[in-house]
């Protein structure tokens, strides 16, 4: 049975309706819209904080347009690219079944769409439901190249309250940097002065900003009292997880990266950094104003400090009576916010999220595990002068800070994509001469060396600390290759390297289960039995802790090269990525068809994409 025509949402909660939305699928199968749109790429100059910026967008908007779908409609987007930049577009948690070139990674599925060229994206959305988003995958554009992807379900009506109305809430930054040389600093370690200007709430940075004091705009929700409406929160920030509130008002979360979860009510959300959260506001707060406020977080010194990025927009009900109006304050109500520094909040969030029973997916997850994958998540430091592996570290600008996963940082290749290198049989491993002069690697199943990775005496990188040792590090392109249908485990383990960061881990092509997450270092044998194989949540991007692990499966059932990485864009510029590898499955229904033949071609301008 192909597993589009299996709900991911089939739970306890639709087990009655399964049966029926499974016949819908069958019957309508020949039915299935086309959504089809064109985006087209251009720079223009956008004016805030008293600056004019240059911001490279989509049909002249930040954030971009909406892309609107049913369940097992089929997208077309014909990419027009007007800008000086190589782009890719990217449909972030759209699984691509055997649609793998058009994921739009970067030099992993294609080559960047060169300037007044185009390329049509072709794709099912398959039997996904909820809340996903499209951003360039190129360079650190994604800042301002973004959208919200809606996908609502075909015939089945919401397993929870039915909303009154939909409001896509995109947590964004506004940078004014010339953004391909932002990402150039931070393939060469990156520089402090590289930071955004502000956060952003559907574009609009809100009153906590303001140029010669005349604030800047604020999105503004009208509500009616009693009303449901279904807040799509997406964290399209480059730099930070986000905490989100809306003054006096629950929050009951509903789905997250277009898979239903077990409803569950709070009064503050997460959003990790490419992660989605679907939520259910109740207009049921007396009726005034209230602030909707998005706030960064990140951990305590001695980690490096960034400045505080918050945003913050209104909710307004309407029709409020004078006399009531004489009850509200003359300015919105704020939400009490988290500590910036709160680093905890998050782990609590993500780990009251369960999935919903009975996904077809998790007998197979709860059996053999073919691979087992131990993957530490850091930082370390080569040295500027490529033919040396001797220079000094500890901030000594003989060597530069890179990232890793298991000590090896990850090089994009150059000349073409991997893809299309594997497709056309050119990858032989250890052999540079097709990507740009770096082997291609195995990505080993467990870190080289065991140490305390997440002791806090390892932040500090200074000439003899404690990481001195454990700095040096090199780079290659490292790839996984998976056989088809295995059962793959990966637990991500961050580390105290240079800095302790939670890292928000995406897997391009393939939801995975979250089974677990802890803080400290993995310990299988005690960890195992932490592992919940009834209800995980199905994501496609895990928060992993601050010095902590987290632990995920998934089904290697989508032939192609999938990117995985960590959703901090200067995080995956210093190199904290690799590739998964899935071959193709006996049949033509299981192996990746031929590239399209208007698939970019790699020219000497290609990509705005650092290769270091
Ligand atoms: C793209 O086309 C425009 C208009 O014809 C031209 O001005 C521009 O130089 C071209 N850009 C590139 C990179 O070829
Ligand atoms: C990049 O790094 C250089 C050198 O540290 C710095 O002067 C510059 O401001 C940084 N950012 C950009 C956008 O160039
Ligand atoms: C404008 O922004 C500055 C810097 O963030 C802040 O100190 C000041 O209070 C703001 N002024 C107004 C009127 O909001
Ligand atoms: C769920 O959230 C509550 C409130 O923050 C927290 O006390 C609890 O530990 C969380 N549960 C898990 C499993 O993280
Ligand atoms: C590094 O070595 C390569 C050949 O191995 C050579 O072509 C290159 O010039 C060397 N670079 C430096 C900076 O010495
Ligand atoms: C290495 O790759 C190049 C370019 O694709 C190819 O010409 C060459 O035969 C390959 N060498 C080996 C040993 O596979
Ligand atoms: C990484 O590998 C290098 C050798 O390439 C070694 O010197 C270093 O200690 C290793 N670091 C870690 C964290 O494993
Ligand atoms: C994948 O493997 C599972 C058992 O591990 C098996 O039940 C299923 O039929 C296989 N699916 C395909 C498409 O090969
Ligand atoms: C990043 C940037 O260009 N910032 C400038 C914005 O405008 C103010 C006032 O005009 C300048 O002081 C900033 O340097
Ligand atoms: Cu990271």
């Amino acid at each position: 049975m192909p597993e589009q025509m299996v709900a991911s949402s089939m739970s306890k909660m639709l087990q009655t309706a399964a049966g029926v939305f499974f016949f819908a699928v069958v019957l309508s199968a020949g039915d299935a819209a086309v959504v089809e749109q064109t985006f087209v790429v251009t720079q223009v100059r956008m004016r805030h904080l008293c600056n004019d910026t240059l911001a490279t967008v989509v049909n002249g908007q930040f954030p971009g347009p909406a892309l609107e779908a049913t369940q097992g409609d089929t997208v077309v987007v014909h990419v027009v690219n007007k800008s000086p930049h190589g782009i890719t577009i990217h449909w972030h948690g759209v699984k691509q079944r055997l649609t793998c070139w058009a994921d739009g990674a970067g030099m992993v599925t294609q080559c960047p769409i060169q300037p007044n060229t185009s390329f049509t994206y072709r794709f099912d959305v398959g039997d996904q439901v909820g809340t996903l988003w499209w951003h360039a995958h190129v360079s650190f554009l994604r800042a301002t190249l973004h959208g919200i992807i809606v996908i609502r379900p075909k015939s089945v009506a919401y397993p929870f309250l039915k909303p009154d109305m939909d409001v896509p809430v995109i947590i964004s930054e506004w940078w004014q940097k010339d953004l391909i040389k932002v990402d150039k600093n931070f393939s060469v370690g990156g520089s402090f002065d590289d930071n955004p200007a502000a956060a952003a709430i559907n574009g609009k940075l809100g009153d906590l900003y303001n140029c010669s004091g005349i604030t800047e705009d604020n999105f503004a929700l009208d509500v009616e009292p009693g009303k449901t409406y279904l807040l799509r929160l997406v964290n399209a920030a480059l730099f930070s997880e986000y905490y989100f509130k809306v003054a006096r008002h629950k929050l009951t979360v509903v789905g997250s990266d277009a898979n239903y979860v077990t409803p569950y009510t709070t009064d503050v959300v997460a959003v990790a950094a490419g992660e989605t959260i679907d939520v259910l506001m109740v207009a049921d707060a007396p009726p005034c104003q209230y602030y909707m406020a998005a706030l960064a977080n990140q951990p305590p010194p001695p980690d490096p400090q960034i400045p505080v990025f918050a945003a913050r927009a209104v909710v307004r009900y309407t029709s409020i009576s004078s006399r009531a109006q004489h009850m509200c304050g003359k300015e919105p109500l704020m939400p009490k916010m988290p500590d910036q520094h709160d680093t905890i909040t998050t782990v609590y969030f993500h780990g009251n999220l369960t999935g919903l029973p009975g996904h077809p997916l998790l007998p197979q997850i709860r059996g053999h595990v073919h691979e087992r994958l131990y993957l530490t998540l850091g930082k370390g430091s080569i040295c500027r002068d490529r033919n040396k592996t001797f220079c000094k570290r500890g901030g000594n600008p003989e060597s530069f800070e890179v990232a890793y996963i298991n000590n090896v940082s990850f090089h994009l290749p150059e000349k073409i994509a991997l893809l299309e290198a594997r497709y056309h049989g050119k990858i032989t491993n250890g052999n540079s001469s097709w990507n740009g002069g770096m082997p291609v690697e195995d990505l080993p199943s467990k870190p080289p060396r065991a140490f305390d990775f997440t002791d806090k005496a390892l932040i500090p990188s200074v000439p003899g600390g404690k990481l001195e040792e454990l700095e040096p590090t090199r780079k290659a392109t490292m790839t996984r290759r998976f056989g088809y249908n295995t059962t793959v485990e990966v637990v991500f383990q961050s580390t105290a390297t240079m800095q302790s960061d939670s890292n928000p881990m995406h897997l391009h092509g393939h939801d995975f289960f979250v089974l677990a997450h802890g803080l400290g270092n993995y310990d299988a044998k005690r960890d195992v039995k932490s592992y919940n194989l009834v209800d995980p949540p199905k994501k496609n991007t895990v928060q992993v802790p601050r010095l902590g692990w987290a632990a995920i499966r998934f089904v290697a059932d989508n032939p192609g090269a999938w990117f995985m990485h960590c959703h901090f864009e200067f995080h995956i510029a210093m190199g904290m990525a690799a590739v998964f590898e899935v071959e193709n499955g006996p049949m033509p229904e299981t192996s990746l068809p031929p590239p399209p033949l208007d698939l970019p071609k790699c020219t000497k301008q290609r990509a705005d994409v650092s290769f270091i």
